[in-house]
Parts: structure tokens; sequence; C-alpha cells
């Protein structure tokens, strides 16, 4: 197998040093960050995500196969990567749960895009101001309590009231959220799951 398969099977795995192994032989043998991500990593994830989906991988499995896949990118770290756009994201304010938001934050980074992670309990007016200062083109929260949902509907405001609504596309997701909760707050897209996540998100800026 090539260096390009040998990384998807590291990542999948979560073999953390033949990731990185294998992405210094990707880039040794002439391909790109940027091939390497888009033939190899996001590839990986994906698998990850459908085997999550099918109940074949569990929450362990899913942090495994983030921890190779963050050793592939610190490979490539002083490479070039030609970023698809920068995602501004987040756990909604008074929301604690991170693991759900970390998986989607590493997945959109596996895929191309430039990954701002706030962390966690971020309010509407924290959004607001990494999407200005990084000039967002996706502002993306997640949710697990349904107590905290209404924060998303809150940072739509504050983005409107900002006048940031034209320029920046609102992804959300997390468990108790859904399609319907979403054009309720007048989002732009939701997501069930972290491949689904990065679907979108590549939906939205196309
Ligand atoms: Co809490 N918790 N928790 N908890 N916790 C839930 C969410 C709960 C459903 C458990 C239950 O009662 N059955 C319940 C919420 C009930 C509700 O509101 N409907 C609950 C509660 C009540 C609480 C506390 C209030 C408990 C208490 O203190 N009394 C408290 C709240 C603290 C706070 O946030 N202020 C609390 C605390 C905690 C811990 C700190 C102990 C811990 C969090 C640790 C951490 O995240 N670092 C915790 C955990 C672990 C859970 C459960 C067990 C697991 C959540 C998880 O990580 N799932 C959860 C019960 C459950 O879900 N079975 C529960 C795995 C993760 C991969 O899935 O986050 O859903 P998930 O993310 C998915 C998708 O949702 C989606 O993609 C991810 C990957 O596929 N997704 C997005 C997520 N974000 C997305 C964003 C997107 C797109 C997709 O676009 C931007």
């Amino acid at each position: 197998m090539g260096a390009i398969d040998d990384l998807k099977q590291a990542i999948i795995t979560g073999n953390r040093d033949q990731a990185k192994e294998c992405t210094k032989r990707a880039l040794d043998e002439g391909m790109t960050a940027k091939e390497v991500v888009v033939q190899g990593i996001a590839p990986a994830m994906e698998v990850v995500g459908e085997k999550f989906h099918a109940n074949e991988f569990f929450v362990p499995e899913l942090l495994i196969a983030q921890r190779a896949m963050k050793e592939a990118l610190k490979v490539m770290s002083g490479a070039e990567v030609d970023h698809i756009g920068t995602v501004v994201i987040g756990t909604v304010k008074g929301d604690l749960h991170d693991i759900g938001k970390n998986l989607v934050a590493a997945m959109l980074e596996g895929a191309g895009f430039n990954v701002v992670d706030l962390g966690v309990d971020v309010s509407p007016d924290q959004f607001v101001q990494a999407a200005k200062e990084n000039q967002a083109a996706i502002v993306a929260m997640s949710a697990l309590l349904t107590t905290t949902m209404s924060s998303m509907r809150d940072t739509v405001q504050a983005l409107d009231t900002a006048g940031m609504r034209d320029q920046v596309r609102v992804l959300i997701g997390g468990a108790p959220v859904t399609q319907s909760y979403c054009d309720e707050i007048k989002g732009d897209g939701y997501a069930p799951d972290a491949a689904s996540a990065v679907e979108k998100a590549k939906t939205l800026l196309s």
C-alpha cells in the first residue's frame, strides 16, 4: 500500500505513530499538504464517522482516531494548506459538553477548513467578536442541553445586530438540535453528526 492508504488505515485504527510516519512519507513522496488532507485524512475521518453511525465504532474509537488525525495535521503545520474557509466553532453559553464539538472541529480541520475553536460556554458576543476578527465564513455552534439551545437563536440575532448576518453562514448541531429548530432560528444549516457537518459546511460555502 502507498503512504496515503497507510495513513488512512492509521487514522481509522487510531495509530498515532503510524499516522505521523505516513504523513511524512506522503509529503516526502511529493504530495502537497492539501492532497494529504483531501485524499488521506478527510476520507479516513469519513470512514470513522460512518462506522460511528453504524454502531461499529463508539466514542473511544472516535477520540482515538481524532488523536491520530491531529498527529497527521501537526506534521503538516509547517506546510502550506490551502484552506477552504474559516470556521469559528464553539459550544454555546451555559453548556460544557465538548466531545461532539471537538469531533466536528477536528473533522472540519481534516477536511481543509481553518478552524478557530472557542471552546465551551461561548456567549453570542464571543461568537460575533471571533467571527469578525477571523473573517469567518461559518459560525458553527454545538449544544447538548435543551436549556442551552436558545443561545443559538441569540447568536443568530447578535450576528444580525452586528450587521454580519449576510457575511457568515450559521451551522448548528448537537443531540437536541433538529432541522426544524434550525429553520425556526433562521440558521443556514443543521448537521446530525460530525461527518454530515463537514458536508454541510462545504455546501454552505459552495
Ligand atoms: Co451531560 N447531559 N450533563 N455531561 N451528557 C447529556 C447531554 C444528557 C442527554 C444526559 C441524560 O440526561 N440522558 C443530559 C441532557 C438532557 C437535556 O438537556 N435534554 C445531560 C445533562 C442533564 C447534564 C448536566 C445538566 C448534568 C448535571 O450536572 N445535572 C450537566 C450539564 C453541564 C453543563 O454543560 N453546564 C452535564 C455534564 C456532563 C459531563 C461534564 C459529566 C459530561 C461532558 C464532558 C464533556 O463533554 N467534556 C457529560 C456527558 C459526557 C454527557 C453524555 C453522557 C454524552 C455526551 C457526549 O459526549 N456524547 C450525554 C448523554 C448522551 O448523549 N448519551 C449527556 C458523544 C458525542 C460524540 O456525541 O455530543 O451528541 P454528541 O455529538 C455528536 C452530534 O450531536 C453531532 O456530532 C457529534 C458527533 O457525531 N454534533 C454536531 C455535536 N455538535 C455538533 C455541531 C455541529 C454539527 C453536529 O455543527 C456545528
